[in-house]
């Protein structure tokens, strides 16, 4: 165990605060930095060559942020102008890698907020990519698919400059997925006049992208939910679990917890959430929401009377032994984890960015219930996108069988590596000390290899 020193831990405090004071009106980027800062005391009283003036200051500065505009006509000829971000925040150990995501709810500390867990998420798959995010303010919803093609045809006509197979490699999130990517790529394709396959990741099958790419953030986080309720003695077999959600990681996560025998007894999406006491049906789930691109309340009237729709509601008040939050951050309070504790949840695993609050986080712990946070559970994703990225490079493309195992072995490392960590550091079963410090020393080691840059 590794006692710290107290000028560390002041260090890092007033740098959280110059933090807040440079970046206003960025909460969410305060909190993904605060998490991170407040667990790095120890290694860097254990390890001297990472306290050196200007690591840690370095780190939570991004290399580059582009803001630009986006205008865009809708279906009659009404313009709208959205604003689009790209943040490259890390490329110590690779190209900027990392999504983009269109949603109403987006700003620049949102998006920064994603590309600095990014950065550790990354590092922790122990794959050669850097840390980046994107996105817009534009609202898919609702929205023709002539209208969501204009959109990402004005989108790509400033990204492409800032991107590219050896820059920075974006890929889907919330109101990205496979029809976005294929606009997008589409439009980069035009622009450049170039085949360029590693450009973006999540492609179609057919044209670059990889076998099990759609699968690998849900199936990931399974497998790390998993692996920490084997930590403890116990499977996922019969076990009932409670899922947000309804997007790609949710379906997948839910997909993965069936074949692997346990129950998933819910899904969400803004507007409420449907609980199946038969458990949900992802075949009906995927028509609804994939062919159709329909809500949760549609589920539930067709499924019949096992499925009723809660309007309004949260999933955490349905009694479960493991939840698994999939859709949006801050979507798990304190209230929340004290309902999950009350009922007796034995596991809570992030396949969202930071569902979960600091207090919800801390209830959890307390508890004893075993936690893993996103930029560890939910790295499946990212992992197979640089996968895909491998056999773009050298143009092929592997069975899905071989990627599933690789995607396997991959989670089954990060969580060695998280647990081990955390124990090495003095707070074994931590997995949040764990994955922050692991990912730190990756990156960190690369920073200092390569100078003051
Ligand atoms: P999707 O767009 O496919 O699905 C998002 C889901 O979350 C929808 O059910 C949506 O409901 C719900 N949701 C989104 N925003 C909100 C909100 N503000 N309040 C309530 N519900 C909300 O996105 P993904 O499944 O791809 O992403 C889900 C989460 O997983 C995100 O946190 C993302 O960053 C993270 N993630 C995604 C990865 C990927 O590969 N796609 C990889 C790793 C993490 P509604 O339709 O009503 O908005
Ligand atoms: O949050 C994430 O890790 C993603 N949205 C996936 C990023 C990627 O590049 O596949």
């Amino acid at each position: 165990m590794t006692t710290t020193r107290p000028d560390t831990k002041t260090a890092l405090a007033r740098l959280l605060t110059e933090i807040e004071h440079r970046n206003p009106a960025q909460p969410e980027f305060h909190q993904a930095a605060r998490e991170v800062l407040e667990t790095l005391a120890p290694v860097l009283a254990a390890r001297p060559e990472y306290a050196e003036p200007g690591l840690v200051e370095r780190l939570v500065e991004p290399e580059r942020q582009v803001v630009f505009r986006v205008p865009w006509p809708d279906d009659r000829g009404r313009v709208h102008v959205n604003r689009g971000f790209r943040v490259e925040f890390n490329s110590a150990l690779g190209p900027y890698k990392g999504g983009l995501r269109f949603h109403p709810s987006v700003n620049l500390g949102v998006i920064k907020f994603l590309g600095f867990e990014q950065i550790f998420k990354n590092a922790l798959t122990g794959l050669g990519i850097g840390g980046g995010k994107g996105g817009s303010d534009f609202d898919p919803r609702g929205r023709s698919d002539a209208e969501v093609m204009r959109f990402c045809q004005s989108f790509m006509t400033e990204l492409y400059r800032h991107i590219g197979e050896h820059t920075d490699v974006p890929a889907g999130d919330i109101g990205v997925g496979g029809r976005e990517i294929g606009y997008l790529f589409g439009q980069y394709r035009r622009i450049t006049n170039r085949w360029e396959a590693g450009v973006l990741t999540g492609k179609g099958a057919g044209w670059g992208g990889s076998l099990i790419r759609p699968e690998a953030t849900g199936y990931g986080n399974v497998l790390f939910a998993a692996a920490m309720l084997r930590e403890r003695g116990e499977d996922l077999e019969g076990q009932t679990t409670v899922v947000s959600g309804s997007g790609n990681v949710a379906i997948y996560t839910i997909e993965k917890l069936i074949a692997l025998g346990a129950n998933p007894v819910t899904c969400s999406d803004s507007s409420g959430y449907v609980v199946d006491e038969k458990g949900i049906d992802v075949d009906l789930l995927k028509q609804v929401k994939e062919v159709e691109r329909g809500r949760v309340d549609t589920y539930a009237e067709r499924r019949g009377a096992s499925a009723r729709f809660v309007p309004g509601g949260r999933v955490w008040e349905v009694p479960a032994d493991v939840a698994l939050p999939s859709a949006t951050q801050n979507e798990l309070d304190a209230q929340d984890a004290a309902a999950l504790v009350r009922n007796g949840v034995k596991a809570v695993s992030e396949g969202a960015n930071m569902p979960a609050t600091p207090d919800a986080v801390h209830l959890l712990q307390q508890a004893g219930v075993a936690f893993g946070p996103g930029k560890a559970a939910n790295a499946g994703g990212v992992a197979v996108s640089a996968l895909e990225m491998a056999q773009n490079h050298a143009r092929t493309s592997w069975p899905a069988a071989r990627v599933e195992d690789e995607l396997a072995a991959i989670m089954t490392s990060i969580h060695t590596t998280c647990h081990e960590t955390a124990t090495r550091y003095g707070t074994p079963g931590d997995y949040v000390t764990g994955a922050n410090i692991a990912g730190f020393e990756r990156v960190a080691d690369a920073m200092l290899a390569q100078g003051v840059i």
